[in-house]
């Protein structure tokens, strides 16, 4: 039998990677929604809380060396991702599972540095309706949350891709992304000319999920040390998800979004997770905060019977 890491919860309030304010919100949110409880009821032995935030303290302006152009907040994204890359580095040191609570998706960018130094292939499954691969030259909108798994691949600002020196994070053949439904141009020619796995809602569709993660976890099984899932809650439907600041239509269901987890778990390479996007304020009576509470649970070994 296989002895259970004791779980490093690390709350990241950080939202200016965003268009819209409120994802800063999220993991105060999904903690009143009982997850310590829920946590514990299932004999997991949680790590006292890490906060990663800025606490009040203002930043220095914005350094007039960096160029800027098109990259929403850089100071502050690259400040709260360093951050948070010395906290991540440290659970894993510690031996310890690291649960990172968005915050927004530019949050990424500091948990794979983090990760990164630790896993010759570091797996990422990026269960999101977007593939968060632009850069400053192809991005719509400016928003850092939108290129973070690119910044992770070493494409992007130097300031943001050398966080924590190595460079890249992760490998393009180690990423499979599951539920993609709005990528940009810029994305979709990355994902193709770099062979990226990308399971979009048309596959899951057409194979099923249980088939999609199979194949997604038998992909990654052999070729990698660790798996690192990030979990874009905007990869479910608004109908589940309405508490997230870019709905898309069309997105998993509840039982699909949970049965991706559940495999995930079973598999036994997840080595790492966070969860992001949950906007408390644009969320209808906390079922977002509760969803993601249900998810992260099943993702930790919560079983029906
Ligand atoms: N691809 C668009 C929209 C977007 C990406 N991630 C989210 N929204 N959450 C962009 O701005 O890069
Ligand atoms: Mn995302
Ligand atoms: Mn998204």
């Amino acid at each position: 039998m296989s002895i259970q890491p004791t779980i490093a919860t690390i709350h990241v309030p950080f939202d200016l990677g965003a268009a819209r304010r409120g994802a800063s919100q999220g993991p105060a949110s999904i903690l009143q929604a009982g997850l310590q409880h829920h946590l514990e009821d299932m004999g997991l032995t949680i790590e006292s809380l890490t906060e990663v935030g800025f606490g009040g303290v203002a930043l220095a302006p914005l350094d007039q060396q960096i160029e800027a152009e098109n990259l929403n907040y850089l100071a502050e994204v690259l400040e709260i991702n360093t951050r948070l890359a010395e906290v991540v580095d440290l659970a894993v040191k510690k031996g310890s599972f690291p649960l990172i609570l968005g915050g927004d998706h530019s949050i990424a960018i500091g948990t794979l540095a983090g990760l990164a130094a630790h896993y010759r292939n570091l797996g990422v499954i990026w269960i999101d309706a977007h593939s968060d691969l632009n850069t400053a030259a192809t991005s719509p909108s400016g928003n850092i949350h939108g290129m973070s798994l690119a910044v992770s691949l070493g494409i992007g600002h130097p300031s943001l891709t050398e966080i924590n020196g190595v460079k890249p994070k992760v490998k393009p053949e180690n990423i499979v992304l599951i539920g993609a439904r709005s990528l940009d141009e810029g994305e979709k020619k990355l994902i193709r000319s770099l062979g990226i796995k990308c399971y979009t809602m048309y596959d899951i569709d057409r194979k099923g999920m249980a088939n999609v993660m199979q194949e997604a976890i038998d992909y990654l099984k052999d070729r990698t040390d660790g798996v690192h899932v990030s979990y874009d809650v905007d990869s479910l439907d608004p109908i589940e998800a309405p508490g997230t600041g870019t709905t898309v239509r069309g997105g998993l269901q509840f039982r699909e979004a949970h049965l991706a987890v559940e495999m995930l778990h079973e598999s036994g390479l997840v080595t790492s997770a966070e969860f992001v996007e949950v906007n408390p304020l644009l969320d209808e009576e906390n079922k977002t905060s509760q969803l993601a509470v249900s998810l992260i649970s099943s993702l930790l070994g919560e079983q029906i019977l």
